[in-house]
């Protein structure tokens, strides 16, 4: 007589499903993921340092942001380093370093943050990179050589991010792959 309440109806199975979904849309909302020099990832390419340059110049980072590091294992590795270090190269007591590829680090706070290579001479060769989070106004401390100071250009306005996009995509993924279990569960 006390049937128990049959938890059959679709709607019922559907519902959590389709909250799980919401939440990971909002999540994607709040944190994008940069996949670090794109295609060509973490590595002691050519003019190096104006590709990482290049590279951060047309992005937006904000707090919570993840930088994806990809290398090969042994070859590089990514170290957190005080500007000092980043400007002078001095692989020596980094703030933090990360030797297992994929790095994903998370942008944690406002400001600068300055990674180069510890490998042989690599951040000599320019394997490094500075990102201003939480500003949208490009990089602020590009160390360039001195001597060309031009007076403030305007700021471009900030190009839509490849990386970002294709965070996006993924997204729109997972939201697809839900809806289709819901369907499935409806049958
Ligand atoms: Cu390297």
């Amino acid at each position: 007589m006390a049937k128990a309440r049959a938890p059959t109806s679709p709607a019922g199975r559907v519902l959590p499903v389709m909250a799980v979904v919401l939440w990971l849309m909002l999540r994607s909302a709040e944190a994008a993921t940069y996949i670090v020099g794109d295609a060509t990832g973490w590595s002691n390419v050519a003019n190096a340092a104006t590709f990482y340059s290049n590279w951060a110049s047309g992005q937006t980072f904000q707090v919570d942001d993840i930088l994806v590091f990809n290398f090969i294992s042994g070859q590089h590795d990514v170290a957190v380093v005080s500007e000092s270090s980043f400007t002078s190269c001095t692989t020596s007591s980094p703030i933090s370093l990360h030797t297992t590829p994929p790095v994903n680090y998370t942008l944690n706070a406002t400001g600068a943050v300055y990674f180069i290579c510890t490998h042989d001479s690599h951040c000599s060769q320019g394997q490094k990179l500075s990102v201003a989070v939480g500003t949208a106004s490009g990089p602020t401390t590009s160390p360039s050589p001195a001597g060309t100071t031009t007076p403030s250009p305007p700021p471009p306005p900030p190009p839509p991010s490849n990386s970002g996009t294709r965070f996006m995509f993924a997204s729109c993924r997972v939201m697809f792959i839900s809806m289709a279990i819901c369907l499935l569960m409806m049958w």
